[in-house]
């Protein structure tokens, strides 16, 4: 069926239309269209990802719901691409999980620093979390189907940091709200950009320091701009794959199983990828003139000073529900 819901995103066959308003028999179930805005550069291996699984769906249901992604904030922009999907602008989207701290504080317990700093707690973190997160999710409408990290996060930045105290009155890309406290516990002054405007904000001087992974370096050439990237291992964040529940509920069976079985194959397939390219985005990073090195001891130290008070602040907010996801991750 024609889905007015997402009526000018989900271009559900014009054809289709005519025919009904010719009045020609119903033929086989209409094929569909879902459009899949991301925020990402097309050659991330998220966005590849997202694009093998929906090629996939694609292919799976023969056409009949065909998923089609965008790259690069190229439909909706990353920070507007949850409320698109909760409302049914966009069926299904892709969005950097702890960047919904507003949310819900669930959203950025990967954003903790050092509560989980390896792929192995990554993957430990995630599945105590996930069962709250589906929740939530279910009760926002939405319906989630897979989470995949960033590699761990470094600090960027155009002059050697060598303490906290190197980065007072810097100015610091964040990408959440957990990363904006951390620059103001570090003195240095936070403001919001998006992957797709990165470049753009060192190249004019609004950025000169952020934590970010070797992975979105290396996609916006970071080294054009800036010198150093610490490798303080201090998160994996994670990106996720969600649907609008009413537009999932309308789909049959066999088509929501399909998209289950291969959401769960783009999961293992994405943390994969994350971990096999962790070093080689460090490599490119480090080709291509950047120093890379490990935070100096009073760094790493101070950094997980830091990391404590936010675990404070976190708790705080969180409350029951991430009370019981730190437990269940044998963190409480
Ligand atoms: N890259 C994304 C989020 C985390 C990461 O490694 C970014 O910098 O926006």
């Amino acid at each position: 069926m024609i889905q007015t819901r997402h009526q000018g995103i989900v271009r559900a066959g014009a054809g289709l239309l005519l025919g009904a308003a010719l009045g020609l028999a119903a033929g086989p179930a209409a094929a569909e269209t879902w459009d899949m805005p991301m925020a990402y550069a097309a050659s991330n291996y998220h966005s590849e990802n997202n694009a093998a699984f929906a090629e996939a769906v694609t292919e799976r249901t023969g056409g009949e719901l065909e998923i089609k992604p965008h790259a690069g904030g190229s439909l909706i922009g990353g920070g507007e691409i949850y409320g698109a999907v909760r409302r049914g602008i966009a069926p299904i989207g892709e969005r950097l999980m702890s960047a919904l701290g507003n949310e819900d504080p669930l959203f950025e317990i990967d954003a903790i620093p050092f509560l989980a700093t390896s792929f192995a707690d990554s993957r430990k973190l995630y599945e105590a979390s996930r069962p709250e997160i589906e929740k939530l999710m279910d009760e926002q409408g939405l319906v989630f189907l897979y989470a995949v990290p960033w590699p761990p996060q470094g600090l960027y930045s155009t002059k050697p940091v060598e303490k906290v105290a190197d980065m007072e009155g810097v100015k610091f890309r964040a990408y959440n709200a957990a990363t904006s406290r951390l620059a103001e516990l570090m003195g240095a002054v936070p403001t919001k950009i998006e992957t797709a405007e990165l470049s753009q904000a060192f190249a004019t001087g609004v950025a000169e320091s952020m934590i970010s992974s070797g992975s979105t370096g290396y996609d916006r050439k970071l080294w054009e701009y800036v010198n150093y990237w610490y490798d303080t291992q201090a998160w994996l964040p994670k990106n996720m794959v969600f649907a609008n529940k009413d537009a999932w509920e309308d789909l049959d069976e066999e088509t929501r199983a399909i998209i289950r079985e291969e959401a769960a194959k783009a999961e293992a397939a994405g943390w994969a990828k994350a971990e096999e390219l962790n070093q080689w985005y460090a490599d490119q990073l480090a080709e291509n003139g950047m120093t890379v090195a490990p935070p100096s001891e009073q760094l790493a130290r101070e950094f997980k000073e830091l990391g404590e008070t936010m675990a404070t602040e976190w708790k705080e907010k969180a409350g029951e529900s991430g009370r019981k996801v730190l437990e269940a991750y044998g963190k409480m």
